[in-house]
């Protein structure tokens, strides 16, 4: 029997899925461009076991990795948990023994030193291989057709980390994988590393250097050639883990960064430049130079955005500072000041989970996507920390300035939109978009296309599930050429 606690994270909105499964040929409303041809890869927390207690994280389910293969106007669906050492050791023994999101300390004693990770971040083929990540553990490698697991890898060695950052960037010039990896040499460490990795899977680049101090480095982008790192006070300490509360705490009286180097450094020429003091900033759209200025785009809210991690001193958490905007923070290489030189707001509508033609990571782009807060719509599903908000898909075209959306009707919400290229050489934008849309009043998930840059006028073509898929993180599209064998 299974008994998981009535603790919100669990039922309603965020009920649980735990299915593995296929089906050949969705059923197909509208039209499926016949000219798409690829695998759309996405992943949700999905805990294969009841807690050891109540109360823990909504991020620490095991990771269940989804398949959307396209192909010929069809789609078909496959679904397999991410097997990491967690959930073959759980597996084994038939109930939980890792406890609360990332805390060893309420672990069983018989798992101590294994890696605790689920792989329920994101998902990426790369080098052949499906990458299953989560940021407090090595790299799990899925087969990409089977979604079986081969196991957490160190790149032959070159490697060595205990940990491996879910928010890597594909530099198109040169294809390497770049990455960030923290707190790799022990939990609540400040020590960071960043490395590229190229298509073949070697090593070749690498530098270490420690963030002010220890912080959630979500997500990080490439800016030409240098890195860029929001750092927002999402801080902890071993007292935290003591008493096994939520891992992180956000610590205003911290002051958020953002942190720039070179690419090709060692890690001595880190920068850190202050911005807006308790700003938040948790996922990148993109970032890039100009001249002597990088700019990073990026959703910043006024306090932490995560309300599942608490203030560190106890404020309540307020929706109205919690609120993310598309926003513009600038850095001046060129000056000695040691604070960003601007943050100006990109976009109206609020939201999260940006996203652009990923083929312009790191360079000046014009296309993003986000899903946006309709907040003024109706909803008529049942309770959830996300339900009625993440209910509308926005194209922001940052040359005109244009924001267009699509809101998803008053049951249901929108998981994270994944950009498709026309073809290899289609100009940045020529495309479609995908995006899970979650019916929670009928319990369907559909995935839907849009034709990118017309996202007001609705789904050209929905994939209709059986069932309902959980809220997921992040997703990635694999053209037809990196799938064959
Ligand atoms: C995030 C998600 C995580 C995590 C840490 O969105 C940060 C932010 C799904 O797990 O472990
Ligand atoms: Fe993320």
């Amino acid at each position: 029997m299974v008994h998981f606690p009535q603790d919100g994270i669990y039922q309603d909105v965020l009920r649980l899925v735990r299915l593995e499964g296929d089906i050949g040929d969705l059923e197909i409303e509208g039209d499926v461009p016949a000219e798409m041809d690829g695998a759309f890869y996405r992943v949700h927390p999905d805990p294969q076991f009841a807690p050891r207690k109540a109360g823990d994280q909504f991020f620490n389910g095991d990771g269940m990795v989804t398949m959307f293969r396209v192909h010929d106007g069809k789609i078909s669906f496959r679904q397999r948990y991410a097997k990491t050492d967690k959930w073959k050791l759980e597996n084994e023994a038939g109930h939980a023994l890792f406890g609360s999101y990332r805390n060893p300390l309420t672990d069983d004693p018989s798992v101590k030193g294994a890696y605790r990770g689920t792989a329920n971040t994101n998902v990426l083929v790369f080098n052949d291989k499906l990458l299953a990540m989560k940021e407090d553990s090595p790299c799990l490698v899925m087969d990409k057709l089977s979604l079986e697991t081969d196991g957490y890898t160190d790149f032959s060695g070159e490697l060595p980390l205990r940990t491996f950052g879910a928010h890597p960037k594909i530099d198109a010039a040169t294809g390497n994988l770049c990455n960030i990896s923290y707190a790799s040499k022990g939990d609540l460490s400040r020590d960071v590393t960043y490395f590229e990795i190229d298509r073949d899977g070697h090593v070749v680049a690498r530098a270490e250097f420690e963030v002010p101090y220890y912080t959630m480095l979500h997500d990080f982008c490439i800016a030409n050639d240098y890195i860029v790192i929001p750092v927002s006070p999402y801080s902890s300490d071993m007292s935290v883990l003591e008493q096994d509360r939520p891992h992180f705490y956000y610590d205003r009286a911290l002051p958020s960064y953002i942190g720039v180097m070179r690419r090709d450094s060692d890690g001595s020429d880190m920068r850190w430049f202050k911005h807006e003091p308790g700003s938040c900033s948790c996922h990148v759209m993109n970032a890039f130079k100009e001249g002597s200025k990088i700019h990073l785009d990026t959703p910043v809210s006024k306090i932490g955005s995560l309300p599942f991690f608490p203030d560190k001193d106890g404020a309540p958490f307020d929706p109205a500072l919690a609120m993310t905007e598309l926003s513009r923070i600038t850095v001046d290489l060129s000056s000695n000041s040691d604070e960003v030189e601007s943050i100006t707001r990109l976009g109206d509508a609020p939201g999260e989970f940006p996203r652009i033609d990923d083929r312009m990571a790191g360079k000046p782009y014009r296309h993003g996507w986000m899903i946006t807060y309709s907040l003024e719509k109706p909803y008529n599903g049942p309770p959830g920390p996300f339900a009625g908000v993440i209910n509308t898909l926005t194209h922001f075209d940052l040359e005109t300035g244009q924001e267009q959306s699509w809101w998803c009707g008053p049951d249901g919400s929108i998981q994270e939109p994944c950009f498709i290229p026309r073809n290899a050489d289609a100009a940045e934008g020529d495309g479609w978009l995908v995006a899970l849309v979650d019916d929670h009043v009928h319990n369907y998930s559909d995935l839907c296309i849009f034709d990118a840059c017309d996202v007001a006028k609705g789904p050209v073509a929905r994939a209709k599930l059986p069932i309902r898929l959980r809220q997921g993180l992040h997703g990635n599209w694999a053209a037809a050429d990196m799938l064959a064998a």
